[in-house]
């Protein structure tokens, strides 16, 4: 066995040769941050891409989910999921909002659209489902309960930039959805995001937003940040659109791989995949069941001392975090799919360059410890 550790995942980076040319034009024109040449380019080309009307860069997903409340002037009480990373719930804090966690569909690890309804109180103003490692939400069921209750609706897309279902981009759906271009993301630049939107409306209010409210060089509409993208992002953004389409092919590779061999296991459950949606392979996670020897935190310790860093995505749950967990929905009990899930995951590491024999020895440890 290799001794090289294997993290959960490593940016894809392209030649380094390749953006020098990108450096050069900065360089020249001295444009470095503010909308300029590439920042412009970089968000048609992705529209182009993703298959979306309008789109805003950010300097990460963070700010843009921040600033899509804001966008929406969302307050009071907001439906949202304990399953995630920090951000999405923290967003909601920065706006002075209160999540309201409700529990998750074991199936995708999602939102549970059943239990939406029965959290909805006078306060509540929006709903933030998160598409949790690519699997798209419940659409049409939340769509539906957003319109009967009039409620905004504000995917957390971090993790589904690239998915498709039967109709387009899952980033269609609801009112806006944020993607994050993080490192450790399918498609990254560095550091950085976006909120997509389907009018030119909307998105001139982001673009407000995002630079300090201002409209003109003397008008600032609204009390905003500085999310901005720089150039050095989004030129290298627009370098990395050359090969996102490679990178997603051989995350399928490595993910079909671990399928292979790991659906057998006693213990060890996968996510179903659906059959209408063309996923992005962001992440791979695995459920350690009682069935299996140890439990997860055993094989998280053993592949460890193996050199291999899977991660505990999520775990622990946001709800029971401090600034959350004496919130009435927080409380112990209330979550129980959520707190399962979040007690028995393991996320296996997953990037387009992982080889094969890699992905194999992985395997061949979990396989072993079981037995
Ligand atoms: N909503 C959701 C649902 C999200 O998952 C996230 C971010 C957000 C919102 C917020 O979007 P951003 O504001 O981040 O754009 C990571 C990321 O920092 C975070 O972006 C991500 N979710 C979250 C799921 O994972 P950590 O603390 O696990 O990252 P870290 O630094 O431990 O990295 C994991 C492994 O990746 C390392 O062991 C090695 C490798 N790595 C990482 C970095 C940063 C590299 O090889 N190179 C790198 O540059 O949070």
């Amino acid at each position: 066995m290799s001794s090289d550790p294997i993290y959960v995942t490593r940016p894809s980076l392209p030649p380094l040769a390749e953006f020098i040319s990108y450096l050069e034009r900065i360089w020249e024109n001295r444009i470095l941050t503010n909308n300029g040449p590439f920042h412009q380019k970089f968000e048609s080309a992705l529209c182009e891409y993703l298959g979306v009307e309008h789109l805003s860069l950010f300097a990460n997903g963070t700010l843009a989910l921040v600033t899509a409340l804001q966008t929406l002037r969302i307050t009071g009480e907001v439906i949202t999921t304990p399953y995630s990373f920090v951000a999405t719930a923290h967003s909601l804090l920065w706006n002075g909002i209160k999540p309201v966690f409700v529990d998750i569909d074991p199936g995708t690890c999602n939102i549970n659209p059943n239990a939406i309804e029965a959290a909805i109180t006078p306060e509540t103003t929006a709903i933030m489902p998160v598409h949790c490692y690519g699997n798209p939400c419940a659409v049409d069921r939340i769509q539906r309960i957003a319109d009967t209750y009039g409620l905004k609706v504000i995917y957390d897309a971090a993790h589904a930039f690239g998915v498709r279902d039967d109709g387009g981009s899952v980033l269609r759906h609801g009112d806006l959805s944020v993607i994050s271009f993080h490192a450790t993301k399918v498609f990254n630049t560095f550091e950085g995001g976006a909120i997509v939107c389907s009018d030119a409306k909307t998105k001139q209010r982001i673009d407000y937003l995002k630079n300090f409210g201002f409209a003109d060089e003397v008008t600032v509409m609204a009390p905003g940040i500085n999310g901005k993208m720089s150039e050095v992002n989004a030129a290298f953004g627009l370098l990395q659109l050359d090969y996102i389409d490679m990178v997603l092919e051989r995350r399928r590779v490595v993910e079909s791989a671990y399928r292979d061999r790991l659906s057998g296991i006693k213990g060890i459950r996968l996510l179903p995949q659906r059959e209408d949606v063309v996923g992005n392979s962001s992440y791979f996670p695995v459920f350690v069941t009682s069935d299996y020897r140890g439990g997860r935190d055993a094989l998280y310790e053993r592949l460890k001392a193996y050199g291999v860093h899977g991660r505990r995505y999520f775990y622990p749950l946001i709800s029971s975090m401090p600034m959350y967990r004496s919130m009435p929905s927080a409380q112990p009990g209330r979550l129980p799919i959520a707190e399962m899930l979040s007690a028995q995951v393991l996320c296996l590491p997953i990037y387009p360059d992982l080889e094969g024999a890699r992905v194999a020895e992985v395997c061949e440890i979990i396989e072993k410890s079981h037995g």
